[in-house]
């Protein structure tokens, strides 16, 4: 018999990973033999074992004949570690209880088939969309090598990220804000514009101590940072790249550069259209590590402001929307989430998916996905 209680366990045991896997998948596996838990393990740590080899290291018993329920199709290939079907058979486990489907095309099924062929009783896609939920970044990232971007705000129920007189301080309650902090260290970068650098002086960071930071990620076409800023401050810290859209041959890209370089910035230029950063362009420099210092860069969390928000909703590299909504209304000119010109229709707007809504303290957490793939942000 299949027990849901088992795969619950996994994806229970995935979810421990969370911010340490990136750019991997959140895995989780349990072990199974006549009806009672013999071991059980995760993904930990990019380049640590998988979650099947460390389920198996935990065995208090043989896994002879056992059931092993894994949140994700096994792998085949060798990595940084070695195939996990090789140690599925070499363990005699007798059935394979797999979630999602690993759609990196060095698996992509191959994993199942190797099981398959070998004689092992295989039950694919059970629990699956609990398990897929688990790897949304992943299974992005994997397929089509760019980050998987996420716009985050936090706005007043009449729709305002500040007040008046520009003020933000704060918008949503304690727990919220806790809440977002913790987004932070699951997404690998975190991106704002050089307005919320100036308006704000934000530093970006985690917090919590013993959490990985995010590359903080700042779009400044014309290079205004100031270098008493925090960022600029704290950058020799905090793995910090500021993308331009400026000539690179010019003696005022080169001055510039020179000078942020020095306090500890990484400072790229990737020009667009109107003098403006390619957004797509970025996107995919970051998704396929071709920023030196950096790495791979497989999912980022957008916090604003309303101009670069627009320009990301605009150009097709948003896959999801997470907006915190607080029990107050600021009313007046105060701005909103997304600027720019908008649309002219209620027809022509940008189309979202509701996923999720949960109540943090007194605010709520909206989180919508935003409706189909954007193919020319692939292509470009
Ligand atoms: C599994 N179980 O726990 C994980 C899997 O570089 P490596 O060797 O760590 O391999 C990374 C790839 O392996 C990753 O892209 C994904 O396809 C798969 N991850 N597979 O069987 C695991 N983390
Ligand atoms: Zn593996």
């Amino acid at each position: 018999m299949i027990d849901r209680r088992f795969m619950e366990r996994a994806i229970e045991l995935a979810k421990k990973g969370k911010g340490w896997t990136n750019p991997n998948p959140l895995v989780g596996a349990v072990i199974v033999k006549e009806g009672r838990i013999i071991g059980e393990g995760y993904h930990s740590r990019f380049g640590a074992p998988h979650a099947e080899r460390n389920a198996i290291a935990s065995l208090t018993d043989t896994a002879e004949g056992a059931d092993l329920y894994i949140t994700l199709e096994p792998c085949c290939h060798q990595g940084k570690t070695p195939p996990c079907t090789d140690a599925i058979l070499e363990h005699r486990i007798a059935r394979v209880i797999i979630g999602s489907r690993d759609p990196n095309p060095k698996v992509a099924g191959k994993g199942s088939a190797v099981l398959r062929k070998a004689g092992i009783c295989l039950e694919e896609g059970f629990m699956k969309e609990d398990c897929d939920r688990l790897n949304r970044v992943f299974f992005h990232y994997i397929t089509k090598k760019r980050p998987y971007v996420v716009m985050k705000y936090a706005m007043t129920a009449d729709g305002k990220i500040a007040s008046r007189s520009g003020a933000s301080k704060w918008i949503t309650g304690e727990e919220a804000r806790a809440r977002v902090q913790e987004m932070r260290w699951t997404y690998m970068g975190i991106m704002v514009g050089i307005g919320t650098i100036l308006s704000d002086d934000p530093l970006l960071t985690v917090r919590e101590k013993g959490r990985r930071n995010p590359v903080r990620i700042i779009c400044d076409s014309r290079l205004r940072i100031p270098e008493n800023c925090r960022i600029c401050k704290t950058a020799r810290k905090y793995p910090t790249v500021v993308v331009c859209a400026m000539d690179e041959t010019k003696t005022d890209f080169l001055e510039k550069r020179k000078r942020l370089q020095e306090v500890g910035l990484h400072v790229i230029s990737v020009p667009g259209e109107q003098e403006q950063v390619d957004l797509r362009r970025l996107m995919k420099l970051f998704g396929c590590g071709a920023i030196q210092a950096i790495g791979e860069v497989d999912s980022i969390l957008l916090e604003g402001g309303a101009i670069l928000n627009d320009k990301a909703l605009q150009v097709g590299i948003l896959q999801e929307v997470k907006a915190f909504i607080a029990p107050k209304i600021f009313g007046g000119s105060g701005r909103t989430p997304v600027e720019g010109t908008g649309v002219q229709l209620p027809s022509e707007a940008r189309q979202l998916r509701l996923d999720k809504i949960t109540q943090i303290g007194g605010d709520l957490l909206l989180e919508y996905l935003v409706k189909g793939v954007d193919e020319r942000c692939l292509r470009e």
